[in-house]
């Protein structure tokens, strides 16, 4: 009989991967869907009429409820979230009812329905904030710089609280940042990459960043989804730190991503403060040691085929959206 599962934030960047790589598996596919005044399927479109999306919202516990009750999934795996740090500044508290309390709600849920559900939760290098250590590993202690950070904290320890007092098999990817031509436009690569295609194209002159100092361990996002899918193929439930193991800084990315259209970032990148965080992650370096041993877990796209992909997806993009007359300079 086909494995069923079901992916929350199956519109999202990293549910778009996962779905696709659970059909190949042989899964039946069930997406978690928010209701929204329009559909933003994008990311879903070539693989809409192979899954069944549903439904439901972090925030309503009997909705939750009534998905597993029909999907009666094998796995669950839980990759909504409000995801976008600045924004978890100024909505902290929605945050923490998306991130944390959604988080509790699932997995009750799973405990009432369905509980030899396998779980994944999206935990997130954004724990380690301030970082403790470096690199950061499974056992580094946490110390979140945002609401955001805090709240995918109690995410995690729900996690890790349910698989203790029940035994669920309920399961933590400490995943780092992963980046693909589907990530969300907000988010510093690929502002960097579609900026790249604007300015290229001619229809930008400047790209207004923050920090450029802040460094993070980018990976690409289906790589990312592989590991979630091994985590739950194994017998025992555990937590592990998804990591390229190599760190980068934000002026890097800009200065690879400039270069692969032949300009220098110096020539349009502005800094703004408008862009500052009230609190920062400087540093993120992990250590994937774990999955690779564990897992088996190789991330195939390097960091500097990941920018060139994704300058060269938008740079295809970007054309496409120029009008056929009139043109730009
Ligand atoms: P994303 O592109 O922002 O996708 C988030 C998804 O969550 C979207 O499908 C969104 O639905 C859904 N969602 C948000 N609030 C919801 C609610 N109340 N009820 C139901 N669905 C809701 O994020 P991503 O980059 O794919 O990340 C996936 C997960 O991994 C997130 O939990 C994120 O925090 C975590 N994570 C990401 C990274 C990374 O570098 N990408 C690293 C570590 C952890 P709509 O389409 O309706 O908005
Ligand atoms: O791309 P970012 O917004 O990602 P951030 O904050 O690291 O969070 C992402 O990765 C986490 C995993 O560690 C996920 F949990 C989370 O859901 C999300 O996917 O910012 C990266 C860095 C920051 O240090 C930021 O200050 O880039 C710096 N930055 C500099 N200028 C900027 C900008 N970030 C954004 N978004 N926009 C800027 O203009």
């Amino acid at each position: 009989m086909m494995k069923r599962a079901l992916v929350t934030g199956v519109t999202g960047q990293d549910g778009s991967y996962l779905a696709e790589l659970l059909l190949n598996e042989g899964y039946e596919v069930y997406g978690m869907v928010r209701r929204l005044s329009w559909e933003n399927y994008e990311r879903i479109a070539a693989i809409r009429d192979a899954i069944t999306l549903l439904e439901a919202d972090l925030l309503d516990e009997y909705s939750l409820l009534t998905v597993i009750e029909k999907v009666e999934p094998d796995e669950l795996y839980n990759l909504a979230a409000q995801s976008y740090v600045p924004t978890s500044f100024d909505q902290p508290v929605l945050t923490a009812q998306f991130n944390a309390l959604g988080v509790t709600k699932l997995l009750e849920a799973i405990r009432r329905v369905k509980p030899d559900t396998r779980f994944y939760q999206a935990s997130t290098s954004e724990m380690f904030g301030k970082v403790r250590e470096v690199p950061q590993r499974e056992t580094t202690p946490f110390h979140p710089r945002s609401p955001y950070g805090v709240a995918k904290v109690y995410g995690y320890y729900i996690t890790v609280n349910y698989r203790e007092s029940y035994g669920l098999h309920a399961s933590n990817g400490i995943l780092f940042n992963h980046e693909s031509p589907r990530r969300g436009l907000k988010f510093v690569t690929r502002k960097i990459t579609d900026a790249v295609a604007r300015i290229k194209h001619g229809l930008a002159r400047e790209l207004r960043l923050g920090n450029l100092d802040a460094r993070r361990d980018w990976g690409f996002a289906g790589d990312s989804a592989r590991a979630m899918w091994l985590m739950l193929q194994q017998d025992q439930p555990d937590d592990y730190v998804i990591a390229m193991g190599e760190t980068h800084s934000v002026r890097d990315f800009c200065e690879i991503a400039f270069a692969h259209v032949g300009l220098n970032y110096e020539d349009y990148v502005v800094v703004d403060p408008h862009f500052y965080r009230p609190a920062e992650v400087d540093l993120l370096l992990g250590d994937p040691g774990k999955a690779r041993t564990r897992l088996g877990w190789v991330p195939e796209v390097s960091f500097a085929d990941l920018v060139t992909m994704m300058v060269d997806a938008d740079m295809r993009r970007v054309a496409d959206e120029r009008p056929l007359v009139g043109g730009y300079v």
